[in-house]
């Protein structure tokens, strides 16, 4: 145990400089920090995001419906860089008074929609995929959509703040939240153990939503933390993070609005179903490539 002789003041005030990887845009107030219009492209659906697991949630999305057929799932991915705070002009908290991403725009409807659960809610019932009709099993569906999106802070914005991001190693949170996320994946792993997919037989919104954080994780691809949770262990969440990685749709949404990785694997923006072959960063030329 670290020691520390901190002790909170009467009154918190607010130090934006306290080191944090994430110091630069976090503030304790909400709304607009400046005036900008957000870009519009041609499709139905317009999405402001980057490419981080709320983000690859929502691109995984529109990629499956375009794979299952649903031309009306057209979108334009616009990439909203929130290390510069591009998540606080006027037109994206308009569109999300949270200042976060992932955002949809449905021009269809005009309706915007926040939160990345209520993303997939909507494009599900939308579109009639990925949530069965059956009430039983649309529940069970559901239990793991809200188990996920309560679940997951504590990973990214616990575990994975404290162990790679906070500016000093401390103890105490990476303690506490470590032992909180391989709970959360005993409880994946359990799950998983008896069905294939989180709510059973079908691959639902639960996977979707559950496979860019949890997935990525025990694949290795978070946080550099693959040995020190011994993810290998947890061999059923394995089995259906390998199973899921592996559908074409996932592939495309993953690297939708990423600006981290391989280049191949960044597609910064996208427009048009050729993106994928002709715009990934590796295939821009490096005056061009942003
Ligand atoms: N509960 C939200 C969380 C969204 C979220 O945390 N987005 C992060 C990136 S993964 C963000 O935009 N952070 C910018 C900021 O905090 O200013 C959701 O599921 O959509």
């Amino acid at each position: 145990m670290s020691a520390s002789n901190y002790q909170p003041p009467r009154v918190w005030t607010w130090d934006a400089d306290n080191g944090g990887e994430w110091a630069s845009i976090n503030r304790p107030i909400a709304g607009p920090t400046h005036e900008a219009t957000l870009p519009r492209g041609k499709h139905p659906l317009q999405i402001y995001s980057l490419g981080t697991p709320n983000g690859q949630k929502v691109t995984i999305m529109t990629e499956e419906l375009l794979a299952a057929g649903e031309s009306g799932a057209e979108y334009d991915a616009h990439l909203i860089r929130i290390g510069e705070g591009e998540q606080f002009s006027s037109g994206f908290v308009e569109l999300n008074p949270n200042s976060k991403i992932p955002v949809l725009l449905d021009t269809d409807t005009g309706s915007r929609v926040f939160e990345s659960g209520a993303i997939l809610l909507y494009l599900a019932e939308k579109f009639g995929h990925f949530l069965p009709k059956d009430t039983a099993a649309r529940t069970e569906a559901l239990n793991w959509l809200f188990w996920l999106q309560g679940s997951a802070p504590y990973l990214g914005g616990g575990f994975g703040h404290f162990y790679a991001y906070a500016p000093e190693k401390f103890e105490y949170p990476i303690n506490r939240f470590t032992m909180e996320v391989k709970r959360q994946l005993d409880v994946l792993d359990r799950q998983l153990a008896g069905h294939r997919y989180l709510g059973g037989d079908a691959y639902t919104i639960a996977d979707i939503a559950t496979w860019p954080w949890y997935g990525n994780l025990v694949l290795g691809e978070a946080y550099d933390a693959g040995e020190f949770l011994q993810v290998e262990s947890y061999k059923n969440v394995r089995r259906w993070a390998k199973e899921i990685l592996a559908r074409p749709a996932v592939q495309r949404g993953r690297i939708v609005n990423r600006t981290r990785g391989e280049l191949s694997e960044q597609l910064h923006e996208r427009h048009d179903a050729s993106d994928f072959e002709l715009k990934t960063q590796d295939k821009l030329a490096p005056e061009t490539a942003d």
